[in-house]
């Protein structure tokens, strides 16, 4: 037959990480790899319970037994704690910040390391119920000096991060990762139980068909934002209109925003005054991915990497996505007519 046979040779993820800091020489301690290591066990267990929810929730809508809600609800918080004991267990962090936890967690010394995650464990929470795409989403920092810990090692721009990514759980789970020298995508093989690199060198075209915003707040939005949207849905011709394309949970949105182009975004507006997506866990781990997979990600005005965080769950405006779009964008800001 002319069926190819199956590869012999699969790049795991963690074959495809350790590669990469063995590029950095003698310097590299493996303790990134160990940690990236905790964080995809974490999302294929996560990714086994949202399969599960989704299962008991159908039952649940058969009439079975009345499960629906309350069971879904757990969802984040389940995910969450996998997440704060799998980080605490790696041995590799100091102070983890969860979107779940009002308060930083400083790692007590025998189980300190060195690097510092920021998570969403289970985001696009309003999808759950109706078995659409969630995600979880991370970012790391290093802390420089060993021993102390404290929230001011999270408290810094998202240009200081050494890696960020998120798990989508669709159809399949997909691990996208950068660890600052480009972008690569990973699918779970479920028989496997590994991930494995699907995607490789990720690149944002430089300019996409589709835009994703939520235009249900466009009376709440400022002029330029609705001025941009208004510039691409009634083009001058020949140029034809873009496609709208808008799920709602950030992670699916983004991660159409990677392969297929275009802009995604959630401005602040005349309601919320701050936007709503979180700096430190959902707008820089995707700025982080976007510019290394060659994109632009802006509040509008300025580049999201180079916030400087108040505090660790701080909001922002976000535009991101393909250079030429979010640079039309951007152009509304700078001249507002
Ligand atoms: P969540 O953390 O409560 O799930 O909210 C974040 C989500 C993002 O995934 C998504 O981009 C956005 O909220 C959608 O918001 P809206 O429903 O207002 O369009
Ligand atoms: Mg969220």
């Amino acid at each position: 037959s002319n069926e190819e046979p199956p590869s012999t040779d699969l790049i795991t993820l963690t074959r495809h990480v350790l590669n990469d800091q063995m590029r950095l020489g003698p310097a590299a301690t493996g303790d990134l790899t160990l940690l990236l290591t905790a964080i995809q066990v974490t999302s294929k267990f996560i990714a086994t319970n949202v399969r599960k929810a989704r299962l008991i929730n159908l039952v649940g809508l058969a009439g079975e037994t009345n499960v629906q809600g309350e069971d879904q609800k757990k969802l984040d918080v389940l995910s969450n704690d996998i997440m704060v004991n799998a980080l605490r267990a790696s041995g590799k962090t100091a102070v983890l910040v969860s979107e779940e936890l009002e308060d930083a967690i400083i790692i007590e010394e025998k189980n300190r390391g060195r690097y510092c995650v920021v998570f969403d464990p289970l985001d696009g929470s309003s999808n759950i119920d109706a078995g659409v795409n969630i995600g979880t989403i991370f970012g790391i920092y290093k802390v420089d000096i060993d021993g102390s810990a404290s929230v001011q090692d999270v408290l810094r721009p998202g240009s200081e991060m050494v890696a960020a990514g998120y798990t989508m759980y669709g159809s399949s789970a997909n691990l996208v990762l950068s660890t600052g020298q480009g972008v690569n995508g990973y699918t779970l093989d479920a028989s496997l139980g590994e991930f494995i690199l699907t995607h490789p060198d990720i690149q944002i075209p430089h300019r996409g068909k589709i835009y994703s915003f939520n235009e249900g707040n466009a009376m709440y939005f400022h002029p330029p934002v609705n001025a941009y949207l208004k510039s691409i849905k009634y083009p001058a011709p020949p140029k034809a209109p873009y496609s709208s394309r808008y799920i709602g949970s950030m992670v699916a949105d983004v991660h159409r925003t990677l392969l297929y182009g275009g802009i995604f975004g959630y401005p602040d507006d005349k309601k919320s005054k701050n936007g709503k997506l979180r700096l430190l866990y959902e707008a820089f781990p995707m700025a982080f991915l976007t510019e290394q997979a060659g994109g632009i990600a802006t509040t509008g005005t300025q580049r999201i990497l180079d916030i400087v965080p108040t505090g660790i769950h701080q909001r922002c405006s976000v535009f991101l996505g393909s250079k030429e779009d979010v640079q039309d964008l951007m152009k509304f800001y700078q001249d507002p007519s």
